[in-house]
């Protein structure tokens, strides 16, 4: 219902995004964009980079007078620092003679774990420049601006996505499911890690600093948490309409996410039925407003069968060390075939709080998807009207 494309380079012009499928009458803010995508280049271990960008997403169709007319929604978010690469990144067949910057010479030597060598070999390159600018994750700017309409489209249901760091390294929260929504909510903009643990996150800032000084980097993961999300959303009959497996892929996508938990992820495959199946008792202050049962606990993430339940939906992406090393790995070079250190580019030490801002953003995009299909509508009036309807037969059914 819901489908987006990203196209542009790390150091071209800039991003840019097409968005169809959002109902018509939403208003944007597009100052909330802006949020988002600060946010995105925020967090403790991110590289000079983010000292240049100021990233804001302009539209260029698809809003008129700030509310979506049911068109594709068009985006564009520059990259400042087109300035200083135009003489590398020009898409002209000659260099444009009012080009800037340095022209660099091709990048030959792959890093391991960086899609350079497999995207040599895949698309026939000389110069890794025409892999790693697009497989890079300078991309996701433009998933978050996606996302932050989906997150406002969203928000029209009640819906609201948070995020927290969980770890960095070997350094972890130690119960993060036992956090609940308002205390991640609650979490600080300006935290450096955006952790809800004060004393993991200064272990885990020590774990960046530490790598940062041996030239290397460091992974972690992150939680992302869906609150009063409409249940119903996704479904049981077909492989391709489980929930959880559109997430999966959605948060797998994100350069570096090598794994995705639900609930309590991998933990649940070591623990007998009876102690990680959650539990249905009778409505009793009900925890939301429209599944009015109670359940004790929520290990299943708010997914049950592929379908939301009512519950907080909680999913966790793991994410690999960033591939580019300032103490390179052992490489080749195409150009010689002989053992060579690996490229240096300019790069982060740790991007962890970056990919949650991402994963919420992903997360919003696939709720939004499904809540369109499940409640249909071309405008939002028929959305949230179809939305109100189920919620009040829904919350009857359960009213004691
Ligand atoms: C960026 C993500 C990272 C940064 C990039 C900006 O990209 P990659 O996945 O290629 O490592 O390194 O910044 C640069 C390439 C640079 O010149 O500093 C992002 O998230 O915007």
């Amino acid at each position: 219902m819901l489908r987006f494309l990203t196209a542009g380079e790390s150091h071209g012009k800039g991003l840019v995004a097409i968005l169809e499928g959002i109902p018509a009458g939403l208003a944007i803010d597009f100052d909330a964009i802006t949020v988002q995508l600060r946010r995105r280049q925020g967090g403790y271990g991110r590289g000079r980079r983010m000292a240049i960008e100021s990233d804001r997403a302009e539209a260029l169709g698809g809003v008129r007078h700030g509310v979506s007319t049911g068109a594709p929604i068009a985006l564009f978010i520059p990259n400042k620092d087109w300035e200083n690469w135009q003489r590398t990144m020009y898409s002209e067949a000659e260099q444009p003679a009012e080009a800037s910057g340095a022209d660099r010479p091709a990048v030959t030597r792959p890093r391991p774990g960086h899609a350079d060598l497999a995207g040599v070999v895949k698309y026939g390159h000389d110069d890794i420049r025409d892999v790693l600018e697009r497989a890079s994750a300078r991309e996701t700017a433009a998933r978050v601006a996606i996302g932050s309409i989906a997150r406002q489209l969203l928000c029209r249901l009640g819906t609201d996505i948070v995020s927290h760091v969980v770890s960095i390294g070997p350094v972890t929260v130690p119960d993060p499911l036992a956090l609940t929504y308002a205390e991640v909510r609650g979490i600080g903009p300006d935290t450096p890690l955006h952790c809800a643990d004060a004393g993991a996150e200064s272990r885990m800032i020590a774990e960046i600093d530490r790598a940062r000084d041996a030239g290397d980097t460091m992974g972690g993961s992150f939680e992302v948490i869906a609150h009063d999300v409409p249940p119903g959303l996704g479904s049981y009959v077909q492989w391709d309409r489980k929930l959880d497996g559109r997430l999966g892929q959605a948060l797998m996508s994100i350069p570096a996410i090598k794994a995705v938990g639900i609930g309590r992820g991998p933990v649940a495959a070591s623990l007998p039925g009876s102690r990680i199946h959650d539990e249905i008792l009778p409505p009793a202050g009900a925890r939301t407003a429209t599944v009015g049962v109670t359940r004790p606990t929520n290990n299943a993430g708010g997914l049950e069968g592929g379908v939301t339940n009512g519950e907080d939906l909680r999913i966790t992406g793991y994410m690999k060390p960033i591939a580019t090393l300032m103490k390179p790995l052992r490489s080749i070079d195409l150009t010689t075939l002989e053992e060579s250190p690996a490229a240096i580019e300019r790069s982060d030490v740790c991007a962890v709080p970056a990919a949650a801002v991402v994963a919420e953003a992903m997360v919003a995009f696939v709720l939004a998807d499904a809540a369109i299909e499940k409640f249909g509508g071309d405008s939002m009036t028929e959305l949230v009207a179809n939305w109100q309807a189920f919620r009040q037969r829904t919350a009857a059914r359960f009213a004691r």
